[in-house]
């Protein structure tokens, strides 16, 4: 692998909000919390997330308390797991999620939760940026991270609190395509290659948990909680970033890039093998001397009950350090994969919380990890 530039910042004793990459020393996270979690009623674009044979077509409502409770259990081990390694946590205020989101241009019955805080933050430097996020029932979401972007704010005064503009979230946000229960997946899949996603080009989109950090690089999933003009807003947004574009025509449901190219350390990408990133977006990885790995097979065939995530979560790793990486713990292909591979496991029972919006890593989101902008493309 070549050699990386670094361009040093130089954090000081106050320092609260600095992360840069995917792999560097994590020293700070949040953790998600499963409390008052509910299905949402039917909308576009989350719908054309659900096949047609899952168990969640026709539900919505609070999730059973018991499922609730049993996540939270998870969700709070694995933040004292964290908390013994040294790294400070913090955890999000849930809002009375039952409640309507109301705008002037749409309406719907109730939220989802604070799981996956991923999807909504999307830290890079010493910004934490709230991101517009693609499905209505997520509209007001960053409310249960103000608190502590408020605290952030309070304690590092070189920590930069944004926000990308709310989008309006109109029926032309969405293809009416998407809206049929019974597309096939191999329309899917057609539609895929062709950059033919739920979400229009109306007005800028994204997910947080569709970028990747890279040092001075940016990698972010077009498909479809993600379109074209929110990957240029990022990229005016961060004008000192280098923005790709990737997208996966193997991925019928193509949302947050995260159980599907997941960094493990400089030089080290897993791949997953079914959803085939182009030979034109390999380019920039091969040039540099990266190894694209393709990804274990999991261990499940299914995602547990009420769940809208595939059984690709046994890639959605939480990495510690170049060296560390969280696995959950029921993934032993993936765990034995990353041991072969030179990493030390840590093994992190999640999958009952899987229901609740993701894995290890849609379950966090950086806050500092130590290590500054280095340039790995160069
Ligand atoms: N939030 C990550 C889910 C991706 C997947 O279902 O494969």
């Amino acid at each position: 692998m070549a050699d990386a530039a670094t361009e040093t910042t130089q954090a000081t004793e106050t320092t609260v909000v600095e992360s840069w990459t995917e792999w560097d020393p994590l020293a700070h996270v949040i953790v998600g919390r499963a409390d008052d979690c509910h299905i949402p009623p039917a909308e576009p674009a989350l719908d054309a997330k659900v096949p047609a044979d899952s168990d969640m077509r026709g539900q919505w409502g609070r999730r059973p308390q018991e499922s609730i409770d049993r996540a939270n259990e998870l969700l709070d081990r694995f933040a004292d797991q964290l908390r013994a390694r040294g790294i400070r946590v913090d955890r999000p205020t849930p809002i009375d999620f039952s409640e309507p989101v109301r705008t002037p241009d749409f309406e719907t019955a109730s939220q989802f939760g604070c799981m996956p805080p991923r999807d909504v933050l999307l830290t890079v430097g010493r910004e934490i940026l709230e991101a517009t996020m693609s499905y209505r029932c997520r509209w007001f979401e960053y409310l249960c991270y103000r608190p502590l972007l408020q605290r952030y704010w309070e304690e590092d005064p070189n920590f930069r609190h944004e926000a990308a503009p709310k989008p309006r979230l109109t029926d032309a946000d969405y293809r009416p395509d998407y809206l049929s229960e019974s597309i096939s997946i191999a329309q899917r899949l057609d539609w895929a290659a062709a950059k033919h996603f739920v979400t229009t080009e109306e007005e800028p989109l994204f997910d947080a948990a569709d970028v990747l950090r890279f040092g001075r690089d940016l990698v972010v999933q077009h498909g479809f909680t993600t379109n074209l003009k929110g990957i240029e807003w990022l990229r005016r947004h961060f004008p000192e970033h280098r923005v790709h574009a990737v997208n996966f025509p193997g991925d019928p449901y193509p949302i947050h890039i995260d159980a599907t190219f997941t960094p493990i350390r400089p030089g080290l990408i897993l791949n997953n093998p079914q959803r085939r990133l182009p030979a034109e977006c390999r380019g920039l990885f091969e040039r540099n001397g990266w190894e694209i790995v393709d990804a274990a097979q999991p261990a499940h065939n299914t995602p547990p009950p009420l769940c809208y995530s595939s059984v690709w979560l046994s890639m959605n790793v939480l990495v510690l350090d170049p060296k560390t990486v969280c696995v959950e713990a029921s993934e032993v292909y993936q765990a034995e994969q990353l041991d072969r591979l030179g990493m030390e496991v840590v093994p992190v029972e999640l999958r009952d919380a899987y229901a609740f919006g993701g894995g290890l890593h849609c379950c966090t989101a950086d806050v500092r990890r130590i290590g500054s902008c280095t340039d790995h493309f160069p």
